[in-house]
């Protein structure tokens, strides 16, 4: 175990430097860290003795044929948010290849086919609506989908064939998938709080993602007087804070969050003619993200004169984890003697799309500090050890189709 512990604290620190970008980690899809990271990643893959292969839209898979198709898949995303961690997303894909290269040392091969993933473009950091890997393998992206524009107006179809991805087929929803097991950081406080190395995730929040344009009329700042200005920046400036105060409203039960504010032109002595922003909105109840939706359309009302335009980039419902999952997960963490508490994510993940259509758990490791989404995100290996065990009991039992008791290795 330990040599495998190492493995992965190495492979977090060599994977994380493929993604630096003027010094800083983005790993943004279809982007030459990407490509960077890809190929290490595949090279580890082969290494353990996967065969690998990308899909149409970017997903690279390390294979492990069983004795039956049936597939076991485990993974997570390899793209990471602008000036983010080395853990977020990465920790899934490492300790599933450290996992499927172990169990395959001590047991030869599979009985259920084994796939790790890395998919692609989770955090929306280039293509706002995010979680395109994971959507393409339940069928969840359409043709019109691949139009939409980053922002320097390279289309998601463009960027996946400039790739070598994208040859005009979407990939077609796995139907050979039985399971997806991710683990991730917790990206929260609340292991660490509460001294527990494991989280069993039991549901994932709903999502609600989009941006919004305000309109105004560009003129001179010098020569414009305050009351014949038509200034989009005010108008955005307090329909955010009006935003804000709803949101402060709903308690634990929502977050709201404008990580993005553009005025453009975006220089000092001119008018702006236009302000997008963002909005990331998330709830456990899909009655809120309606009320949110509500609320959006009813204070755009008071803003009319400045033509306000919303797109709604990602809506995702809550989604349950599959509960005979997390029972069986339970049991195995009982046996290994970890430390454990079910909890629900507050964060998205890959795994919130697949398990709309495919037996899907998750499994937590503490984040230091509660921190992550940033370069100060830290998980230490004596902290990721037991959610590594966990995963790996776990896939002995449904890949390998061996008892935890059987040997105990
Ligand atoms: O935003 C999220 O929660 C995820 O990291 N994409
Ligand atoms: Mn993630
Ligand atoms: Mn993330």
């Amino acid at each position: 175990m330990d040599r495998e512990l190492k493995w992965i604290g190495q492979s977090i620190e060599q994977l994380a430097e493929t993604g630096k970008k003027d010094g800083a980690y983005w790993r943004a899809s279809y982007t030459p860290e990407d490509h960077r990271g890809a190929a290490l990643l595949q090279q580890w893959m082969e290494d353990a003795g996967f065969q690998t292969y990308f899909d149409a839209v970017g997903n690279l898979y390390g294979r492990m044929e069983g004795t039956s198709d049936a597939v076991i898949l485990t993974g997570s995303h390899r793209d990471t948010v602008a000036n983010g961690g080395k853990y977020d997303g990465a920790l899934g894909i490492i300790t599933a290849i450290a996992a499927g290269s172990a169990l395959y040392r001590t047991y030869g091969k599979p009985q259920k086919t084994l796939e790790v993933v890395a998919l692609c473009e989770e955090e929306g950091s280039r293509f706002l609506s995010g979680y395109i890997g994971s959507r393409a393998i339940i069928g969840a992206l359409s043709p019109a989908d691949l139009q939409e524009v980053d922002e320097d107006g390279i289309s998601l179809q463009t960027a996946m064939q400039t790739c070598g991805y994208y040859d005009g087929v979407l990939p077609k929803p796995r139907e050979d998938v039985e399971q997806f097991l991710e683990l991730h950081i917790e990206q929260g406080g609340i292991l660490e709080k509460n001294g527990i190395h494991v989280g069993i995730v039991t549901a994932m929040v709903g999502l609600l993602i989009g941006d919004i344009v305000f309109h105004g009329a560009q003129n001179h700042a010098g020569t414009t007087p305050m009351d014949l200005r038509c200034d989009p920046v005010p108008a955005a400036a307090s329909f955010v804070n009006t935003l804000h105060q709803w949101a402060m409203s709903k308690g634990h039960n929502l977050v709201c969050t404008v990580g993005n504010i553009t005025a453009s032109p975006g220089k000092s002595n001119v008018i702006a003619n236009h302000v997008r922003l963002t909005f990331d909105i998330r709830a456990g109840r899909q009655s809120l993200l309606d009320e949110a939706k509500e609320t959006i359309a009813f204070l755009l009302k008071k803003f009319a004169a400045y033509t306000p335009q919303v797109t709604y980039a990602c809506q995702e419902t809550p989604v349950p984890m599959d509960q005979e999952g997390v029972q069986h997960l339970e049991t195995l963490a009982d046996k290994q003697g970890a430390a454990y508490m079910r909890l629900a994510s507050g964060a998205g993940h890959d795994a919130q799309i697949i398990g709309q259509r495919i037996k899907t758990n998750m499994i937590f490791v503490p984040s230091k500090n509660g921190v992550s989404h940033s370069p100060d995100e830290f998980t230490a290996l004596e902290d990721i050890a037991a959610g590594y065990q966990l995963l790996k009991a776990y896939l002995k039992e449904s890949a390998w189709r061996r008892k935890e008791a059987d040997d105990g290795r």
